[in-house]
């Protein structure tokens, strides 16, 4: 018989301390855990979802600091699953702000009567697969337990932010915030001295913002990025209606592109024009701007003497911009590709270093050696500050899974066999963790596509598998060791035929995080090939998977 018709509902189960019994757990309630408990429920199955926060909105609900906004049309990266949805909503600028993006994800929420079916402010501690029954056992540091038959990790990429790795941030006697956990009130900077340690997307998109208020700011940049200019606008009536005229054509050149956006990857090398040629075109896609500037041409990604003609355009774009020569020198990448490191997008960030309030510091030549009761003191001299924002990044995609005890089959701990970096077939499944599925996990296109994209895929492959078990009366669905060994190959191979290894530093690789094994994460191969493989998994009765 179905779990679903032997269970209770979801939310029936928790106030008497019992264990609550449902089909699936998700962890988050972010894109992805709002999507799968939509889906699921729709199913039939009953489905609860766990998150740390007071509401809906994961990375979204988190990432509040000045400036935050997405960095993708926002247009696109929104659901897609449902018409309806599609036109019951209005984006009000290209790439929407944060507050803007946790309303469209609340009223998601509201729409499909989802917070029903959420446990806000708990978070599972442990998991642990219990063999005889077949069930992960859940344990939770709010309320009662969970028994579930699946489990579903929607828990995000970009979602556990890296502790401070900076000596003497308790003595600190002013304010402390983190781009990734920024307070829901109010953050008043005006008339004080600001530092932003890092110079990552969200630096790049706090940094314009949090000079504007500050009486002056502190840049500690320890690399120097590319940034190409966002070109926000408002999204009128007009280009709403142009988008939804062809709605179904953008969504589907999206889900048939590498990258999951809907734009066109130009055909020709960089190498195959003129100069006269290649500088028009990164000429018009600056002043277009946006993430789509990486398709002027066909091989920036894959092939170093073209994209070092990319990469000295935004250098040339550096210098044209900043006043000052320190200054350029400082802000000039010149350790790794263009875009082999997520590439920002920025709204006069460059330009903000024109500002008589705003300083540069450059970490490499001058190291933060300590954070002081006043400020931080660098091997150069101490910084007196009233406010320090760490905008230093993730414990990228594995870190949300491994602050988990998660326990599989025979004993085995998820952080021992991820030890030397996380192991999966397709970036769904881990072998020995049997029913424990990851949604945009480690071995995914995930973070080197547009997330909606790759999250709708991933719910609607993890739906139809668990509606197969359903059908056919199975309850064991386990990803085999050797499946899982030779997909690992081929994700490290797909990146090998990239430029992305080649920023040695970068979170894609894990080495953003002292101690993180090296191993790069995202599958590099492309949304489309990737969903058209795992498609033909499915169809091949879930070829690489054990299940009875
Ligand atoms: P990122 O892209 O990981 O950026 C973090 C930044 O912080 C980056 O410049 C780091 O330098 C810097 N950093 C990290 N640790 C330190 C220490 N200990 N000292 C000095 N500087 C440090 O995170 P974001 O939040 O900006 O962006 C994450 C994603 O969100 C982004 O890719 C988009 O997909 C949206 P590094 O480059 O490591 O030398």
């Amino acid at each position: 018989m179905p779990d679903a018709m032997v269970e209770s509902s979801a939310s029936k189960t928790t106030s008497n301390g019992a264990t609550q019994q449902v089909d699936v757990a998700v962890v988050g309630a972010g894109f992805a855990g709002l999507y799968l408990l939509h889906r699921l429920r729709k199913a039939g199955f009953t489905t609860v979802a766990v998150d740390e926060a007071d509401d809906v909105g994961g990375t979204w609900y988190w990432n509040r600091y000045p400036g935050a906004r997405c960095d993708i049309q926002t247009i696109d990266y929104s659901y897609t699953f449902d018409p309806e949805l599609e036109s019951a909503w209005k984006w009000s600028e290209k790439y929407a702000t944060q507050p803007e993006i946790l309303r469209y994800l609340g009223f998601v929420a509201d729409r499909y009567d989802l917070r029903r079916d959420i446990r806000f402010h708990t978070r599972i501690t442990a998991a642990t697969w219990d063999q005889a029954a077949e069930r992960w056992r859940l344990t939770t540091d709010n309320g009662a337990a969970i028994s579930c038959r699946y489990y579903i990790m929607a828990t995000g990429c970009l979602s556990s932010p890296k502790p401070p790795e900076i000596e003497g941030v308790k003595d600190f006697k002013g304010e402390i915030y983190f781009t990734g956990r920024w307070p829901h009130h109010e953050v008043k900077l005006a008339g004080k001295r600001v530092a932003v340690i890092g110079t990552g997307s969200s630096g790049i998109q706090a940094i314009p913002l949090i000079a504007e208020q500050a009486a002056h700011l502190t840049v500690f940049q320890r690399t120097a990025n590319y940034s190409v200019p966002a070109r926000n606008a408002p999204f009128t009536a007009e280009a709403q209606a142009a988008v939804k005229a062809n709605y179904r054509a953008i969504r589907e050149k999206m889900r048939s592109n590498i990258n999951g956006h809907p734009y066109d990857i130009r055909k020709e090398s960089a190498l195959e024009v003129t100069e006269q040629e290649r500088l028009r075109r990164y000429e018009a896609a600056w002043e277009k701007g946006g993430l789509e500037f990486r398709g002027a041409f066909s091989d920036l990604l894959t092939n170093k003497e073209s994209n070092d003609t990319a990469s000295d355009f935004i250098r040339a774009k550096i210098r044209s911009i900043v006043k000052d020569p320190e200054t350029v020198r400082i802000l000039t990448p010149t350790d790794h590709p263009f875009a082999s490191k997520r590439p920002p997008i920025d709204t006069n960030y460059f330009e903000t270093f024109n500002r008589d309030n705003v300083a540069l510091v450059d970490v490499r030549a001058a190291p933060i050696q300590e954070i002081t009761p006043h400020g931080i003191r660098t091997s150069g001299r101490e910084h007196e500050l009233d406010v320090i924002v760490f905008a230093t990044g993730f414990d990228a995609m594995t870190g949300p899974m491994l602050a988990m005890d998660i326990t599989g089959t025979e004993g085995r701990s998820l952080r021992q066999d991820w030890a030397a970096g996380p192991r999966t077939y397709l970036g769904l499944q881990v072998p020995g963790y049997p029913n424990m599925f990851t949604v945009t996990g480690p071995g995914s296109p995930s973070v080197l596509a547009n997330m909606p994209v790759a999250i709708e895929q991933h719910t609607q492959w993890i739906a139809r598998c668990i509606g197969h078990m359903r059908e056919h009366g199975l309850t064991r669905i386990e990803a085999d060791a050797k499946a899982a060994e030779d997909w690992g190959a081929h994700v490290n191979e797909a990146a090998g035929q990239t430029l992305l290894p080649k920023a040695n530093h970068s979170w894609y690789l894990g080495a953003n995080v002292p101690g993180k094994p090296r191993v790069f994460m995202p599958y590099a191969g492309g949304m489309a090939r990737y969903a058209k493989f795992t498609d033909e998994v499915a169809q091949n009765g879930y070829r690489g998977f054990h299940a009875r």
